[in-house]
């Protein structure tokens, strides 16, 4: 068995291209007990996507049922408190069009009380999945969530109580929410990034985390896209290919780039770009979606790695503190494209074209509120104004207003910050305005010891919470709630 690992360790790498990166991988990997010893790299599969729902006139529909299930991420040996959503990780897509009703059937057969939240979706607070944590949906009973997405894009859904726990364990899924003028791709690849860490020993789920792992976020030592590590996606030279990626780590930001291929972003959380970008490599933090247009270049017969690059989240400008990353400190693959014989002419890629109002042209005059992320490293807390989940004073601010908002991170650590069911454009940095296009978001990186701006129609009104994205910072009360009001 040893011997049939280590000689798939090495076809993977007599087929990738060129690059150096897969071979200091493997070195490091060994050295350091990372994945790479313990992965078998899967089977080449089809490049897209198989929808979960089931569509109608107008309507979308899936039975969700969250269950025990011990899933592989690739070790070989399946996780007995592994976690799923219909027994699958990543849990079924839901695929329908902006404006469509979409019906969930949600069943909770876990032992753990449970609510969903459809990340970045602008729906009614009662179907968001955090008023609701005033009811959870116990274990044994059932709940119908039915909401209708309004903006095309990728988002995701999770649970929103012991998030950290939880998804960790596999609970979490995606959404193509498309608009009618929207062009296809040959490959439409939804990829979500996910890290967990394992016991050296058993390769189960590593126990609950230290203090100090609860602090700093849990960072895991194997890195899987859609819930196992090193899979193969079958692609042709020619294909255009549509990566849709989102971050569900519990803490760890996604440094990507692509191996000989150029990345052009086409989209971010929250619908496509009027304008796209040419990206060498992509920060995605624990949240975050980006669309990125892919032109297969490639040569047939050979494989290309996403690369995942180390990002410290405390960075050695702000902080000395030393994290450790399992991962350690190499570039790491995390799946790859691989490319069968031949060519095809592929199907020109049509960008859709968003009418964005851009607020960096019109800034907001009417200011909501500075948001205060700050931490006690000697206290081992984390705090949003001062104070943690629930006695985070309520902000509350008049709907359907430009509104300006700041969050000024006074800890030396990055956050990655999301705001439930209204939509914004990030500004500036320390008011130096940020590059690129406007786009709308519902998470970004807040850098440590910095002034973030940002802006918001604000209009969908209702009592939204607000959280830092690593998950172990929501748990330990980084979170408020915000008041749109009509
Ligand atoms: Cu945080």
């Amino acid at each position: 068995m040893l011997i049939l690992l280590l000689a798939c360790v090495e076809d993977t790498r007599d087929t990738s291209s060129p690059g150096a990166n897969l071979d200091d991988t493997a070195d490091t990997g060994s050295d350091t007990g990372t994945e790479a010893d313990w992965i078998t790299p899967a089977a080449p599969e089809a490049c897209g996507y198989t929808a979960g729902s089931t569509p109608g006139a107008g309507t979308a529909t899936l039975d969700l049922v969250a269950s025990d299930f011990a899933w592989d991420p690739g070790t070989g040996t399946l996780l007995d408190t592994g976690l799923a959503f219909n027994g699958t990780v990543p849990g079924p897509l839901i695929e329908a069009n902006a404006g469509d009703t979409v019906v969930v059937n949600f069943t909770n057969d876990t032992d753990t009380e449970m609510t969903i939240h459809w990340h970045g979706l602008r729906i009614t607070p009662e179907m968001d999945g955090v008023m609701q944590m005033m009811d959870p949906v116990q274990p044994g009973e059932s709940f119908t969530y039915e909401f209708h997405p309004p903006d095309a894009g990728f988002y995701w859904y999770h649970p929103h109580m012991s998030g950290d726990t939880l998804l960790e364990r596999g609970l979490y899924g995606t959404m193509i929410i498309r608009e009618a003028s929207e062009g296809r791709a040959d490959c439409d690849l939804p990829i979500v990034l996910d890290d967990v860490l394992l016991d050296d020993d058993t390769r189960q789920i590593a126990p609950p985390d230290t203090d100090m792992m609860q602090l700093m976020g849990r960072l895991g030592n194997v890195l899987m896209a859609n819930g196992r590590a090193l899979r193969s996606y079958e692609v042709t030279r020619g294909q255009t290919i549509l990566l849709r990626l989102v971050n569900s780590s519990n803490a760890r930001f996604w440094d990507v780039r692509l191996e000989g291929h150029t990345m052009t972003v086409v989209g971010a959380d929250s619908g496509f770009l009027a304008e796209p970008y040419v990206a060498e490599h992509l920060l995605v933090v624990p949240g975050e979606r980006y669309m990125v247009l892919v032109e297969a270049t490639g040569e047939p017969g050979q494989s290309y790695a996403l690369l995942n690059n180390r990002f410290q989240l405390h960075d050695d400008e702000h902080s000395s503190m030393v994290e450790y990353d399992p991962m350690g400190e190499q570039e790491n693959p995390v799946f790859y494209l691989a490319y069968g014989e031949g060519e095809v002419e592929g199907t020109p890629w049509v960008q859709p074209t968003p009418d964005i109002p851009a607020f960096e042209d019109n800034v907001p005059t009417t200011f909501g509120h500075q948001w205060v992320l700050d931490e006690d490293m000697m206290g081992g807390t984390v705090t949003i104004d001062g104070a943690a989940w629930p006695d985070v004073p309520m902000v509350t601010v008049q709907g359907n207003v430009d509104t300006l908002f700041e969050v000024k991170n006074d800890s030396e650590m990055h956050h990655p910050f999301h705001i439930h069911g209204n939509r914004f454009q990030l500004l500036a940095i320390d008011g130096v305005p940020v590059e690129g296009p406007p786009a709308w978001k519902d998470t970004w990186d807040a850098p440590p010891m910095s002034t973030l701006s940002f802006a918001s129609p604000l209009d969908n009104p209702g009592e939204w919470m607000y959280h830092c994205h690593i998950l172990e910072h929501a748990e330990d009360g980084m979170a408020g709630l915000m008041t749109v009001e009509e």
